[in-house]
């Protein structure tokens, strides 16, 4: 298989935790919609990352798709996120709340560097900094007991606090989510999520 996107995209790098957990061998293509923008076009229709390109060639692109087929393929014993019950659910809640993180983190961050400074608006970074924050508070009550596997929620709720740190640390003052970033510094140590360590280029 072959992952498209870069690390620093969070939804990119939490299918590439996601398949490194699993042993799910992958190759990986670090284009982005900046540079490679028509070739990612052939591959994702609306030209984002991350996309997964499966063995005969089929296409799969947006992240909860793209975990949702590969939980399938190791089967319901291995797959990151519970098959049903109250247990899928509440998963489900940390992890729609971490990609409401990676959202409005990315939404700021565009903000940020994609205008000429002078056409920057503060409210609007302001506004979306202020979710993101809000949805860390959540992430850090909801996980303030250690969970005692590294299931998507924890994989999906550390990428989405990695990226703050990494590409907004100026912002969000990260320790006011101790919980959060204990867990984060505990996967730090883990294979998976040093190997998808986002890449310097910001
Ligand atoms: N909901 C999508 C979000 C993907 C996304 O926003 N990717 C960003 C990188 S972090 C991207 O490719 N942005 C380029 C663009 O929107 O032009 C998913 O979960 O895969």
């Amino acid at each position: 298989m072959i992952l498209i996107g870069r690390y620093l995209s969070p939804f990119t790098r939490r299918v590439a935790v996601s398949l490194l957990r699993l042993d799910l061998p992958f190759e990986r293509q670090a284009l982005t919609a900046w540079a490679d923008l028509e070739a990612l076009r052939k591959l994702n229709p609306v030209g984002r990352v991350p996309a997964l390109i499966l063995d005969d060639g089929e296409m799969i692109f947006e992240s909860g798709a793209i975990l949702d087929e590969i939980d399938r393929m190791v089967g319901p014993e291995r797959a990151l996120l519970p098959a049903d019950g109250p247990e899928r659910r509440a998963a489900l809640r940390v992890t729609s709340v971490a990609l409401g993180i990676m959202d409005k983190a990315a939404a700021a961050r565009y903000e940020r560097v994609m205008r000429p400074e002078n056409k920057i608006h503060t409210p609007w970074v302001e506004h979306n900094i202020g979710q993101a924050r809000s949805g860390l508070q959540w992430l850090n009550t909801e996980l303030a007991t250690p969970p005692k596997s590294v299931s998507q929620a924890v994989i999906s709720a550390v990428v989405a606090y990695d990226f703050i740190e990494f590409a907004m640390s100026d912002l969000v003052d990260l320790s006011q989510f101790p919980a959060l970033r204990d867990l984060a510094l505990r996967c730090r140590d883990l294979e998976a999520f040093r190997e998808t360590r986002p890449e310097i280029d910001l």
